[in-house]
């Protein structure tokens, strides 16, 4: 079975764990405690170097890691249901979506950026200030991208979903509202709706505090 390295409440997991529930496939969730420095321990680091989650150990023992290849070789791999549909402009128009998530926004809120932040006298208020303004700028973009019913693109859920619904986890986090994108929060409420989606929440996890 596959093993996903990952941590309740990280961005890059939870859009594996999307992908993974859309996909319907079972995987062994092997926690990484991040505030708990284990990303550094030397264990970890054999594993991936960078220190980061998510990691993937295939079903044929490969180590896989960063959350877009992880998510395309899935793709790749396991093709139904598919996460892309087969126009390759649509295709772009997502991968579009999913590109402005995943390297414009969340590389500017995660936990070592942050730390650095911190680091050069950011008081609590300021790093909160710093990651609304990325997820705020984020979201009125993706807002004018996405289509007028249904999901992100169209009436399945995809790989822009699987980016959008993990970003507002951390946009919730961060005490953002999705009152003025009209849009986004349409696939917000989704995404509350459907089972599959619901089991990879952060809240779902065995690694999440007990509430
Ligand atoms: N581009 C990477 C980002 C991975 C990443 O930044 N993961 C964060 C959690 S969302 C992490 O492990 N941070 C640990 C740290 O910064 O020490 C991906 O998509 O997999």
């Amino acid at each position: 079975m596959m093993e996903l390295f990952t941590y309740y409440r990280s961005t890059a997991s939870y859009r594996v764990r999307l992908a993974l529930a859309l996909k319907r496939l079972d995987y062994q969730a092997v926690p990484v405690n991040l505030l708990g420095a284990e990303q550094h321990q030397p264990a970890y680091r054999a594993l991936n170097p960078q220190g980061r989650v998510p990691a993937l150990r295939t079903e044929c023992g490969q180590l896989l890691v960063q959350s877009s290849a992880i998510i395309e070789y899935l793709e790749e791999v396991y093709p139904e249901p598919a996460l892309l549909p087969a126009d390759a402009a649509d295709r772009a128009r997502i991968r579009g979506v999913a590109a402005l998530i995943g390297c414009d926004v969340h590389p500017l809120h995660n936990l070592s950026v942050l730390n650095q932040l911190r680091a050069h006298g950011f008081d609590e208020a300021a790093v909160n200030q710093w990651v609304q303004h990325w997820i705020g700028q984020g979201l009125q973009a993706i807002e004018a991208l996405l289509g007028d019913d249904g999901w992100c693109f169209g009436a399945m859920p995809g790989l822009a979903d699987v980016y959008l619904v993990a970003q507002l986890y951390a946009a919730q986090r961060f005490g953002l509202e999705l009152d003025p994108y009209p849009r986004i929060a349409r696939v917000a409420a989704l995404a509350a709706r459907h089972p599959q989606l619901q089991a990879a929440h952060p809240a779902r996890q065995a690694d999440a505090p007990v509430q």
